[in-house]
């Protein structure tokens, strides 16, 4: 690793500037990590939260002598050490599974002089190497701030988020180009060089788990060779932050089909001319909106809807206002899998009358010795009365309190935010108990909830948070063909997490949407959402009654006519939804002014009319 130098210490200490690294002083004390004392030995040859000095907070060890990483070694030219870290955390407790960063605070002027960071002329090139457990998606996130001597934070957060390309240099095996899948858990290197901000004194390292990996819990997130090298440069702008990055894999945060992007780019000693700025999405130049506050320029451009699951790539090119050429960043991303739902499954705007949803729910809580799947297929049988007692060969009866309508249903005018136990789960207060499953705790339990939902044609993220699993699907209304389109779904157990799902709506309508939930055991809480900001992540329930931004669910459609067919001398009307009795009526033209009655009120979906000459329009309606 680098070592201070005395020689560059004097040649700072007298004033001179000169350009480039080769007297670069790095700052991190022991980020190397071979070093931790205290703690407990463990079973890779090193200690269990531990410290570090120069480190704040508490920091295990794994020998690489260890065989316990599996992927290619860090290159022994740069000097990687016996040891490498794991467990980073600012307690000992590990009470927030290591959100809480390890940090290393260190003086700026330590390496460069006061005048020359305020001149714009101190550089700093902040580097990591960092990896993960081959089995798990937890990934490590080290970060980069600086602050004046008041200790506010003076520029940007620079962030190496193990998941991103973001500041990406290299595999161990050599590859420079990121990926997400072969490399996924491999050591990587990455680098990010730029101007430390004016008045800057102290910079703070942060070493914790990454908000983007999908593993939650205490997680195995390895960081080697920490570095924050200081010089004195006529510093260049630099990129700071790009938005979106990458995914497509597992353990990355979620891009949707119509993203906004942004980058950043701060300003060094020579600054950005924002008029240079040339920005172009996937290889064509389009004009994006370009503004610049203080030392910040930010670019942004919204591309509209992308094609489900297809990948993209931006490109940002840009001058300053020193002597150097153009600088270029590529970044790219892939969006998610999304669905869009046929014109044929929506009902028209109009026909909601009442709002709310049916909801069905059969337990074998009472009945199960053993254990049952945890598993979508498991919660369609127990919903269908199909799913087999191993102990009698019979099927489980429902143990749960049936409803008040005719199938056992109830109708619930509000909204899906269920809980078994407890008072609240998920991402939303205001639990209520299962309905028909007052008193728990309860295993072993399926629902069915039926909504149909008001869409205005558009774009939307939604969203389940369940404990167990759940799948939500997009059906045909009655009399319509097709089959139920699977749109989100999590089969397996789980405690309470999120599980998002995006869709496009090409025609405004009303869509049958079905909600299958199981729980297995323990903890069991279910909610269905739509996130309505997709940049902020701000969700709202579905149906909630007091937020405008909710998605309306209805529970009871106004009657519609699915079939008109002749038969001998009559002619067949068949009708789906609607409340009886219902009334057919009938005209022999449009622009008459009254309907007239057609036989008496039925409480049936049909009705079998003789044919009369001429033209006859028929409708149908019902409570
Ligand atoms: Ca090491
Ligand atoms: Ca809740
Ligand atoms: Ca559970």
């Amino acid at each position: 690793m680098k070592t201070r130098s005395k020689i560059g210490l004097s040649i700072l200490a007298g004033g001179l500037s000169f350009v480039g690294s080769a007297n670069a002083v790095d700052l991190i004390i022991n980020g190397n990590f071979e070093a931790i004392t205290g703690g407990s030995p463990n079973a890779y040859n090193s200690i269990t939260d531990g410290t570090l000095d120069g480190w704040d907070g508490v920091v295990s060890g794994i020998s690489y002598g260890y065989n316990y990483f599996s992927g290619p070694v860090i290159p022994a030219s740069e000097n990687p050490g016996l040891v490498y870290s794991w467990n980073q955390d600012a307690d000992f407790s590990h009470s927030n599974n290591y959100t809480d960063p390890l940090t290393q605070t260190v003086y700026l002027t330590n390496g460069v002089s006061a005048a020359n960071i305020d001149a714009g002329t101190g550089q700093y090139t902040f580097s990591a190497w960092m990896s993960s457990y081959t089995l798990q998606d937890d990934q490590p996130y080290v970060t980069a701030k600086f602050f004046d001597a008041s200790t506010n934070q003076v520029g940007g957060t620079t962030v190496f988020d193990r998941v991103h390309s973001l500041f990406f240099s290299t595999f161990a095996d050599g590859t420079n180009v990121f990926d997400q899948t072969t490399h996924f858990h491999d050591w990587a290197k990455y680098v990010n060089t730029a101007g430390i901000p004016p008045l800057a004194r102290t910079a703070v390292v942060g070493i914790q788990h990454s908000p983007n990996g999908t593993r939650s819990g205490k997680t195995d997130t390895y960081v080697d060779l920490v570095k924050l090298d200081v010089t004195v440069a006529n510093t260049r702008p630099s990129l700071e932050s790009a938005t979106p990055l990458d995914s497509g894999a597992p353990g990355v945060s979620y891009i949707s089909g119509s993203p906004s992007i942004s980058l950043s780019l701060r300003d060094g000693f020579y600054a950005v001319n924002p008029g240079t700025v040339v920005f172009s999405f996937d290889g064509v130049n389009h004009t994006a909106s370009v503004s610049k506050v203080g030392s910040l320029t930010t670019i942004q451009y919204t591309p509209g809807l992308l094609a489900s699951g297809s990948s993209h790539t931006y490109k940002v090119i840009y001058s300053d206002n020193g002597p150097g050429l153009p600088q270029t960043n590529l970044l790219s991303f892939t969006v998610v899998n999304y669905a869009t739902l046929p014109t044929t499954y929506a009902l028209p705007p109009s026909s909601g009358v009442v709002r709310g949803f049916t909801y069905r729910v059969v337990s074998a809580s009472t009945q199960v010795t053993g254990s049952l799947d945890s598993s979508i297929a498991r919660a369609e049988a127990q919903l269908n009365g199909t799913l087999i007692d191993t102990n009698t060969s019979q099927p489980y009866t429902n143990d749960a309190t049936l409803g008040p309508n005719p199938d056992g249903s109830y109708s619930i005018d509000t909204v899906i935010n269920f809980i078994d136990t407890g008072v609240v789960a998920g991402d939303f207060p205001g639990d209520v108990q299962f309905p028909g499953l007052d008193a728990g705790p309860y295993n072993w339990f399926s629902t069915e909830e039926l909504l149909y939902l008001n869409l205005p044609a558009g774009y939307y993220q939604f969203g389940v948070n369940s404990d167990d699993g759940f799948e939500v699907t997009a059906t045909p209304p009655q009399g319509v063909s097709g089959s139920p389109i699977v749109l989100g779904l999590f089969d397996n157990g789980r405690g309470a997490s999120d599980t998002l799902f995006d869709v496009v709506v090409p025609t405004s309508g009303i869509y049958p949407f079905r909600l299958v939930y199981f729980e297995s055991t323990g903890s069991a809480s279910c909610e269905f959402f739509s996130v309505t900001n997709l940049a902020t992540g701000d969700k709202v329930l579905v149906n909630d009654p007091a937020d405008g931004n909710a998605v309306p669910s209805f529970r009871v459609l106004a009657p519609r006519i699915t079939s008109i067919v002749k038969t001998g001398s009559n002619v067949v009307l068949n009708w789906a939804y609607g409340t009886p009795p219902f009334q057919v009526q009938i005209k022999t033209n449009l622009t008459d002014a009254v309907w007239s009655n057609v036989g008496a009120p039925t409480p049936n979906s049909t009705a079998t009319i003789p044919i009369q000459p001429g033209a006859r329009f028929f409708r149908v309606f019902g409570q």
